[in-house]
């Protein structure tokens, strides 16, 4: 790989952390590429104790907080009141049938920057640490481990916090010997944290599409989802008279079709939704399904839009069961806030950014992210890479070596700036 920049900026090892992307990688990874590592899972653990393994080769202070939240520091073993350290950092846990750069490039990126400041001796007069956040896809509850540091979490919803598929998360957490009761634990004393800026792919189009090398997030938008379950009666699929059925799939079809109309006509052009999950009951090829299940999905950058969307939704909700004859039930399962993040954070990767003769632009932030949580609590800011062919959340997301490099690079001299 060429050398990108001026020999008297330092710069990270771009094969170290390539192979250390590469070892991440294999915890969970599948035959055709890609990963599945849900948080707390065996692949996931396994690879927890890698990744402490390596900050500690590295020279790092690491330690493991009461939300399963991994760090690696220089200069602390712990946060502290007013301590003010720089923090940066990711996840490590992915979807399934995931790409193996969302969360890892955030964490082995930190890595990276810390051990070659380390290395190259650069002076730094704040604290530096690195977070990989548990359960930041949300398996078990939105940006679970960030949401905990940063004393968002409520211990009263913990026992009925579980995956879709009903797995709890009490359990998932105590086979991987944590008690989930005790998460709360994990919340930052105030003053401990002075900035945070995480790096991360785009995992969209814009940035290649634009041809800019570096994406600087000004905002993060809100993720909100409800369950909403239709319940007709479940009947005879042969015997019984097509009039008469009062089918609770068909009538979540009709939800999930006519919600994908109302968020792009109502949602002020940046809102987006999904339905990812779907559950017919009994779900059996010769029964009229009981019940249709789904959890609905709507993001944007604006909260008040999306409070409107939450409330035009349950509305189409019931206009759809009382034309179908059926019930339904609306329930609102998780909602993250839409972050604006620091200028001065904004400030110190656009002069990175010039010090390493990188274009960059800002855009906000379509996916949802931990930086939001840290946004609650200090000046927050993240760094995009392009995503080839604006692919995530798939087996083939991929981003190229040199943007690879760009990124983290960018991330080590914003930290240094930050930790000046
Ligand atoms: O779903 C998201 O926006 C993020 O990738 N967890
Ligand atoms: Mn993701
Ligand atoms: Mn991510």
């Amino acid at each position: 790989m060429s050398r990108l920049y001026s020999p008297s900026v330092i710069t990270i090892s771009a094969s170290r952390l390539a192979s250390r992307i590469d070892a991440l990688a294999r915890f969970g990874g599948l035959p055709g590429g890609g990963v599945t590592r849900p948080c707390w899972s065996p692949q996931h653990e396994e690879a927890r104790a890698w990744l402490t393994g390596e900050m500690r080769a590295a020279g790092l202070e690491t330690w493991v907080d009461g939300a399963g939240n991994v760090f690696g520091a220089l200069g602390i073993h712990a946060f502290s009141a007013d301590g003010g350290a720089v923090l940066t950092g990711s996840h490590i846990d992915t979807v399934p049938e995931g790409g193996v750069l969302d969360g890892a490039l955030g964490v082995l990126a930190g890595l990276e920057a810390f051990q070659t400041i380390r290395e190259a001796k650069a002076p730094h007069r704040r604290p530096l640490a690195v977070a990989a956040w548990s359960d930041e896809e949300g398996r078990y509850g939105s940006l679970f481990g960030s949401r905990a540091f940063c004393g968002r979490f409520d211990p009263a919803r913990v026992e009925a916090m579980a995956a879709s598929d009903g797995e709890r998360l009490v359990d998932a957490m105590a086979r991987a010997g944590f008690d989930a009761r005790r998460a709360g634990e994990a919340m930052a004393p105030g003053g401990a944290v002075a900035a945070y800026v995480e790096l991360h792919i785009e995992q969209g189009p814009r940035l290649e599409e634009a041809a800019i090398p570096i994406g600087v997030v000004d905002s993060i938008v809100g993720v909100h989802r409800t369950r909403v379950v239709f319940v007709g009666q479940a009947d005879h699929a042969g015997t019984t008279p097509m009039e008469r059925r009062r089918d609770g799939f068909l009538a979540a079809a009709e939800y999930a079709l006519k919600a994908r109309d109302l968020v792009l006509k109502h949602g002020g052009g940046k809102s987006v939704t999904n339905v990812g999950v779907v559950r017919v009951h009994p779900g059996v090829t010769n029964i009229v399904p009981a019940r249709g299940e789904l959890v609905h999905e709507v993001r944007g950058p604006d909260r008040e839009t999306l409070a409107r969307l939450d409330r035009r939704s349950a509305a189409l909700a019931r206009r759809v069961a009382r034309r179908r004859g059926v019930e339904v039930q609306v329930e609102a399962m998780s909602a993250t806030t839409p972050a604006i993040c620091s200028a001065r954070v904004q400030a110190a990767i656009e002069a990175a950014c010039a010090t390493l003769g990188l274009r960059s632009t800002h855009l906000y932030s379509a996916a949802g992210h931990d930086a939001q949580n840290l946004a609650t609590i200090t000046d927050t800011g993240m760094i995009f890479i392009p995503s080839k062919g604006g692919r995530s959340h798939r087996v083939d997301e991929t981003s190229d070596g040199d943007a690879i490099e760009r990124g983290a690079n960018v991330l080590l001299h914003t930290l240094l700036a930050l930790a000046a």
